[in-house]
């Protein structure tokens, strides 16, 4: 015999995605996705059958959420409440002081935690559970929670609640796993770390975010599904993201133009294809080129980004948000080298310079061991990058 619980933290409910320019059917979609976020945390525990859910700060954006989401919330607990399924949150540092802006009620099998550190017993599954939180305390916040803790549990399983930064500088109640191996709990529920993180021995879980709201946190985001029975305590991730960012790297050297064009286009209709949710792409292109200062060009590269958008929207599931070059030219050195042109009497100079007083002054200075090959080549390709322009009126011979 055991149970089973949701474990979600980060919700930021009220935060805009952070779209750009897009189209009027994404712009409107995008408007919605809190309250489609908050059915599918509801849809997957129900679908579980979990016993609780626990919410581990930063549910809201801020602490004055608007009545539509406040409304959505409300919702969501009610039919969380008629399943069965009891709720555990604590505030975070973004919605701290939430529950004070609050006009609706919630149900009763909602349990929000307070600014002390207090316990709330459920039966579940034959196990007698111990579910602890605290609220997140902006005037304590560089403190760690741990010293709150009891010394014991006496349930044959406890939890606790924290909205706290990992690491021993965090600036909002710093938290290592090391302080955690004499803790009273069997789970740490935590929160505020946007990306999913697991130790274990004890147990100690950031889900991340649900859903990414900006072009910074890439990849499958959800909720963690914790099943606990006599054999241990099994934590899994479970995306429940509808929008999911994405980064398509695409490497350009030695290609031509059409086929940067269209290499971009089948690897995005394939991660669309791979994907449960709408892809929100930045593309970023590397590598050398000979149309290098084509693409750094901002109208030509307006123009890249245009047609990929209209052509990847025609699989209604990926948009290309961005376009990111950061390409450098292909230049045949060694003719270069040879012309009678400014470029090539720098191209002359780096290759005659013996530098090796400069750079160990260097190397005092970065404290690092250069290679005198390296620096000539680096300076090279710096200085091809910066004479590129072709206001300069520098002649390329490409490779
Ligand atoms: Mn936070």
């Amino acid at each position: 015999m055991g149970f089973s619980f949701i474990h979600a933290a980060d919700l930021h409910l009220g935060r805009p995605l952070g779209l750009r320019g897009v189209p009027d059917f994404l712009e409107q979609s995008a408007q919605r996705v809190d309250e489609r976020l908050l059915n599918r945390l509801v849809d997957c525990c129900c679908a579980k059958g979990v016993d609780f859910l626990l919410l581990s700060g930063d549910v809201f954006d801020d602490a004055g959420p608007s009545l539509r989401l406040q409304r959505s919330f409300q919702r969501a607990m009610e039919t969380l409440h008629q399943g069965g399924v009891r709720v555990y949150i604590v505030e975070g540092n973004h919605d701290a002081g939430v529950w004070d802006t609050f006009l609706f009620s919630l149900p009763s099998s909602v349990h929000c935690f307070g600014a002390a550190l207090e316990s709330v017993g459920q039966k579940v599954g034959g196990w007698e559970v111990e579910i602890w939180g605290v609220n997140f305390q902006p005037n304590h916040r560089r403190e760690s929670q741990t010293g709150l803790f009891p010394p014991s549990s006496p349930a044959d399983w406890s939890a606790v609640l924290l909205h706290a930064e990992q690491g021993e500088s965090g600036e909002y109640h710093p938290l290592l796993h090391g302080q955690l191996y004499d803790s009273p709990f069997s789970y740490h529920a935590l929160g505020h770390e946007h990306s999913f993180q697991h130790w274990r021995h004890p147990d100690m879980v950031y889900p991340g975010v649900p859903q990414g709201r900006d072009r910074n946190e890439t990849g499958e985001k959800g909720v963690c599904l914790v099943t606990v029975s006599q054999r241990g305590t099994h934590v899994e991730l479970l995306p429940i993201n509808e929008f999911q960012w994405l980064e398509l790297s695409l490497d350009i050297t030695a290609k031509d133009k059409e086929s940067v064009w269209q290499d971009l286009v089948d690897q995005a209709r394939t991660a669309a294809n791979s994907s449960e949710a709408f892809l929100l792409c930045q593309v970023v292109l590397q590598g050398s080129t000979g149309f290098h200062s084509q693409f750094m060009d901002v109208g030509f590269q307006n123009e890249l980004l245009e047609s990929w958008q209209e052509e990847c929207l025609q699989t209604q599931s990926i948009w290309i948000d961005g376009l990111t070059y950061r390409g450098e030219p292909a230049v045949c050195f060694q003719r270069v080298s040879e012309q009678d042109s400014f470029f090539g009497e720098v191209l002359r100079g780096i290759t005659a310079a013996d530098l090796p007083e400069e750079i160990r002054r260097l190397e005092k200075r970065l404290g690092v061991t250069l290679c005198q090959e390296h620096v000539k080549e680096d300076a090279r390709r710096l200085s091809a990058i910066f004479l590129t322009d072709e206001s300069n009126g520098v002649d390329f011979d490409v490779d």
